[in-house]
């Protein structure tokens, strides 16, 4: 569930005509518990605007977890049973909504163990966004804030963005680390599995250790990062005024990934630190208290969850994977006709041509107003041009080269192309016209460029006449259009 829309490009923005009912607001909020919301109406969600994670489903991995260290002696410890079984209930759901999933033995670990790693098969190879949590628990408990709630946050999210299918621009790349308890051994493991190359692929790491406290707060790793920027802005639009993970800094699996120079971020909403009357009176919750009580006990289960808190976190961690890896936010055609002053009309900028091509004489109509290019048509070995450079925008569907072309000729065998007009783009020849071509009037020209996406290249007209009987080669209304 979630409060507020935010639109694909402006992280503060809230749409118009919603209906939205908010409970536990911030200012006067009242002690973590469950949402009431009214979910914005159909018409006002933004076709790209990021999924509502259910707090539901996210609820039903916990459970899941829960029951999993209840059948295997209590906990979810990296190498026991319990965090095996904790480890094929996330990868058999991830290979059932189509991710590649691998495992990656820790070899190092102090309870030698698998991490699990599942990419989604989108967007650029070479530029990642990584999303990451630990997977085990301590042996004392079945680890449900500590770190079910960041495992099945980021499940829930990959199961989402496999079933929404969108275009990606970024890859993405989900773990759940093993044996974070004995000191963030799986996830340095993986760091120090990466050659140079792998790790500079790597754009950012998101870390979810402890995000459903039941007295929780609402910390950032990094908050002032620009890596922090999407899930801050989350927050921020949920009036949270998130802080610093002071309490939790170098003490999780974004640790190694910092270390390694890869920027790291991260959601937690904190451990056995105590909540201060300040944050009590922003957050709500009871000051003085642990954000989490149970942190690393036999009492940390389902019921040590704040579904609001969880609910928040599941919801910022689909607003950044879409602000930082989903495409179509922004249009990427910025369209339209990129060839200036096509018509002729206002001087000869930013043509060049050869000398008298561009005129008004009376010889020949323009096609509009009353200038046109007008190339040969001397009757001796003559080349004359036209050109102009221009810039394809990138991302559109459609490029057009257009104009208007009329040709007469003194030509008389009718089989001979004496006379030539070719189109060029860049160092290709779009088209070539002769005297073969000749007819009454204007016809228009339209020739596909799409190939030139994104370039900047000289569109240029040369006519090129042989040594008798002239071909005149005029040309008004040039458009190159993209859309
Ligand atoms: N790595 C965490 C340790 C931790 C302690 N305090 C915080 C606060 C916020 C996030 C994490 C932590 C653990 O698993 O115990
Ligand atoms: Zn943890
Ligand atoms: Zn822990």
């Amino acid at each position: 569930m979630r409060g507020r829309t935010l639109s694909a490009g402006t992280a503060l923005a809230v749409f118009a005509g919603m209906t939205v009912t908010l409970a536990a607001q911030p200012a006067t909020a009242s002690p973590p518990t469950a949402t009431t919301v009214t979910r914005p109406i159909a018409a006002a969600a933004a076709a790209l605007a990021a999924p509502d994670i259910s707090v539901t489903n996210v609820q039903a991995h916990l459970t899941q977890f829960n029951a999993i260290a209840t059948s295997n002696g209590g906990n979810r410890r990296a190498g026991s049973a319990g965090y095996t079984a904790s480890l094929n209930y996330v990868k058999t759901r991830l290979q059932s909504a189509g991710y590649t999933v691998s495992e990656q033995y820790c070899s190092s670990c102090t309870y030698p163990s698998n991490n699990l790693i599942a990419e989604w098969p989108g967007g650029p190879a070479d530029q990642v966004v990584m999303f990451g949590a630990h997977l085990d628990s301590v042996s004392a408990g079945p680890g449900i804030n500590d770190n079910a709630t960041g495992s099945s946050t980021l499940l829930e999210n990959a199961l989402v963005l496999a079933a929404q299918n969108p275009t990606m621009t970024k890859r993405v790349r989900f773990a759940w680390w093993t044996d974070e308890e004995q000191g963030l051994n799986g996830s340095r493991f993986y760091v120090n599995s990466l050659n140079a190359t792998q790790r500079g692929y790597i754009k950012g790491y998101y870390n979810f250790d402890m995000v459903g406290s039941i007295n929780g707060g609402y910390f950032i790793n990094r908050v002032t990062s620009t890596t922090a920027a999407p899930l801050k802005a989350y927050w921020d639009s949920l009036g949270l005024q998130p802080e610093e993970n002071v309490e939790g800094q170098g003490r999780s699996d974004d640790y190694y990934f910092q270390q390694a120079g890869i920027p790291t971020s991260g959601y937690a909403a904190g451990a056995s630190a105590r909540k201060t009357s300040s944050q009590a009176a922003k957050w709500g919750g009871t000051a003085n208290s642990a954000y989490d009580p149970c942190y690393h006990r036999s009492c940390d289960t389902t019921a040590n969850v704040s579904a609001t808190v969880l609910n928040r976190a599941a919801d910022g961690v689909a607003y950044a994977l879409w602000q930082l890896a989903v495409g179509g936010g922004t249009p990427t055609c910025t369209g339209g006709q990129v060839v200036g002053n096509g018509g002729f009309e206002s001087g000869s900028t930013p043509w060049t041509a050869s000398s008298g091509v561009i005129t008004n004489a009376s010889g020949q109509p323009a096609r509009t107003g009353s200038y046109k290019a007008w190339l040969n048509g001397y009757g001796t070995t003559r080349t004359e041009s036209l050109s102009q450079s221009v810039t394809l925008p990138a991302g559109c569907a459609t490029y057009t080269v257009s104009f208007w072309l009329h040709i007469d000729t003194a030509e008389t065998t009718g089989s001979t192309a004496y006379d030539r007009l070719t189109v060029q783009l860049g160092s290709t020849t779009l088209a070539t016209y002769s005297n073969l071509n000749a007819a009454t009037g204007y016809v228009q020209r339209s020739l596909n460029v799409a190939g030139f996406a994104g370039q900047t290249v000289t569109l240029r007209f040369n006519g090129t006449e042989d040594s008798s009987l002239q071909t005149t080669f005029v040309i008004d209304d040039v458009t190159l259009l993209a859309s």
